[in-house]
């Protein structure tokens, strides 16, 4: 069974006010996103791995050092999980228990987002930032290219993609204003929450 691209939880362009583009969307999930599941699917035909899940893919393939079906795997996984960390009019702090666990952990909501915007604006060249619970305590980390917290055994909660495709069209250069404009206003803090819950 082939690997297929989910719909985006959202329209094209229902993150325009907030600081996304339809036309980032056009480029991100229809050509970059769409490509890997595309690529994914040609490098896994007739192997056992076609039948697995996305999830054991990424953890097979990285551990067998199968470097090219895992970063594939991975970015299909990883820009999945992108599109439901954004919602229209999202961003500001959290509530409820996830707010409780961020200051328990981090000391303040400040002290995370100045973390994840560190860990966003360091992570050189391409790559993703997140914040993961690691046996149950909360941290911001980065990975390079594909690399996600899956095969560190850590439970993603949130991720930035700061790949320059996807900033570029929107922000160009300016990678620490796209960062900031994500926690401002694009994060789905009920995903996150449900995450956590589940973790
Ligand atoms: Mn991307």
């Amino acid at each position: 069974m082939a690997f297929t691209q989910a719909p985006l939880p959202f329209d094209a362009g229902a993150l325009e006010p907030s600081g996304m583009s339809a036309k980032t969307f056009e480029f991100h999930y229809g050509k970059h996103h769409a490509a890997y599941i595309n690529k994914l699917n040609d490098l896994v035909a007739g192997t056992e791995l076609a039948d697995k899940s996305l999830e054991e893919v990424i953890k097979t393939s990285y551990k067998e050092g199968k470097t090219a079906i895992f970063n594939n795997a991975a970015q299909a996984w990883n820009h999945d999980f992108f599109w439901k960390c954004l919602k229209a009019s999202g961003g500001g702090k959290p509530s409820g228990d996830l707010a409780a666990k961020i200051e328990k952990d981090f000391g303040s909501y400040d002290k995370f987002a100045e973390e994840f915007k560190n860990a966003a604006a360091t992570q050189f060249g391409s790559g993703w930032a997140w914040l993961v619970s690691d046996n149950g305590t909360l941290k911001v980390t980065k990975t390079a290219n594909a690399e996600n917290p899956l095969v560190m055994d850590q439970t993603p909660l949130l991720t930035l993609d700061v790949w320059e495709h996807a900033y570029y069209l929107d922000f160009q250069n300016r990678r620490p204003d796209f960062i900031k404009n994500f926690l401002e206003n694009l994060v789905n803090w009920d995903f996150v929450a449900s995450n956590l819950a589940s973790a």
